[in-house]
Parts: structure tokens; C-alpha cells; sequence
């Protein structure tokens, strides 16, 4: 009898070994699969390396210039094509038109969403240098589903609820986002969660697409 209670206990302190262990080489600082709200999905690998470096080749031509709202200078860079959000009048304008190079890769996202590529509405272009950010916002208004692209390196993408009550430590989701993945923020995870990216490590490009709602002004 004795021998069978220490034996449950080696097994018992084996697994819990075990597990720190696997914690540790696994580097999992997050849960392997993140629990994310209704709406958003992530497809790693969605783009080829090649597919990747046809796209960076791309964004070598476009003339970014620093974010900057209400007076306040990011760190990272953008270009807007399509339409573009204008935060200070708080309303759509129409831009340049998406550039041809990028075509292949909206024909490759309406495909996967199953939606027709005229619905893109905006690309945006975002440059991160080491050590920049994008705070806690919810998109602009006018603009639906988002599809967003992730190139050079990884980053940590974060989602919380929107509703400051529901706000908290333990609200915030923190997911590896990886180079030439796909990520998409539609439904609750698009009206009723905001999202931020924590200080990049390497520099990260990435390219958003947006659909426009229906009833948008434009
Ligand atoms: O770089 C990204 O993947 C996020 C971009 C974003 O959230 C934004 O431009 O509003």
C-alpha cells in the first residue's frame, strides 16, 4: 500500500516535471491555442516565401510618410490606397488607386474569404521599425472586415474587449502573429474587441485590406 501511494506521487511530480518542461523548450508564453473572439482567424503560412518577397519588392516603391494623429508622431510608417480614413475630419476620402503588384495577393485573400476582390476598398501599407507599436484601437468606422498581412518578421497581435468594464489583465489575448501569415477581424471580433501590437523586435511590414460597410458615406 505504501509503495503504491509513493509511486502515485513519483508519477504525480514526473508529469508536473514533464510539463514545466515543456513549457520551457516549447517557450510557450501563451497558450498554444489562444482562445479568440467570434470573427477573427489566423492562417499561418498563408503567403509563400517567394509570395513574400514579390510583396516586400513591392513596398520598396511606395512612399511612406510618419503615422500621425490629432498632432501625435508613431513611429511607423503608412500609405493608404483606395480609400483612406481621415481622423481629423472623421471621414473616408479617395485615394490613389491599389497599385497592379498587389493584385495577386487581394485575389488570393477574396479567394480564401470567398468574397469578390472589389470589395477591398483600402490597402494600407505599415512599416514598423524596431521598438514601435500600434496602440489599443478598434478600426475606423466605415470600414468592415479587415484582412491583415504580416511580413519580414513575427509580432505580438493583442486583443481585448472593447467595453472598458470588461477591461482587464485578464481580458487581454496575446497571440504569435508570423510572417507571411493571414489574419482576419470580422464580426464580434471586429465591433465589440480592439486590438494593439506590442513593440516589434525586428522590422515588421504589414499590409491591411479593408472592406467598406454598405451604409458608408464616400
Ligand atoms: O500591422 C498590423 O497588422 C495591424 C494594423 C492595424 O491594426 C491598423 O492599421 O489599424
Amino acid at each position: 500500500m505504501e509503495s503504491s501511494k509513493s509511486e502515485i506521487l513519483f508519477s504525480l511530480l514526473t508529469a508536473f516535471l514533464y510539463h514545466c518542461f515543456l513549457s520551457i523548450t516549447m517557450d510557450t508564453l501563451f497558450p498554444i491555442n489562444p482562445v479568440t473572439p467570434e470573427g477573427f482567424s489566423y492562417i499561418p503560412e498563408f503567403l509563400s516565401m517567394a509570395e513574400e518577397e514579390k510583396l516586400l519588392h513591392e513596398i520598396k516603391e511606395v512612399q511612406l510618410h510618419t503615422f500621425q494623429f490629432q498632432g501625435y508622431e508613431a513611429k511607423r510608417k503608412v500609405k493608404s490606397f483606395g480609400y483612406d480614413y481621415n481622423f481629423n475630419q472623421r471621414s473616408i476620402t479617395k485615394g490613389e488607386p491599389i497599385p497592379e503588384g498587389f493584385d495577386f495577393l487581394l485575389q488570393k485573400i477574396s479567394d480564401k474569404l470567398n468574397i469578390d476582390k472589389e470589395r477591398f476598398a483600402e490597402l494600407l501599407v505599415t512599416e514598423y521599425p524596431v521598438g514601435s507599436v500600434i496602440n489599443w484601437h478598434r478600426d475606423a468606422p466605415p470600414f468592415e472586415l479587415i484582412a491583415g498581412i504580416s511580413l519580414s518578421s513575427d509580432c505580438t497581435f493583442r486583443l481585448r474587449p472593447y467595453d472598458k468594464e470588461k477591461q482587464g489583465r485578464k481580458s487581454i489575448i496575446s497571440l504569435p502573429v508570423k510572417r507571411r501569415s493571414l489574419y482576419v477581424i470580422d464580426g464580434a471580433s471586429r465591433s465589440e474587441w480592439e486590438h494593439s501590437i506590442t513593440p516589434v523586435k525586428a522590422v515588421r511590414y504589414s499590409i491591411t485590406l479593408r472592406t467598406l460597410r454598405n451604409d458608408a458615406q464616400h
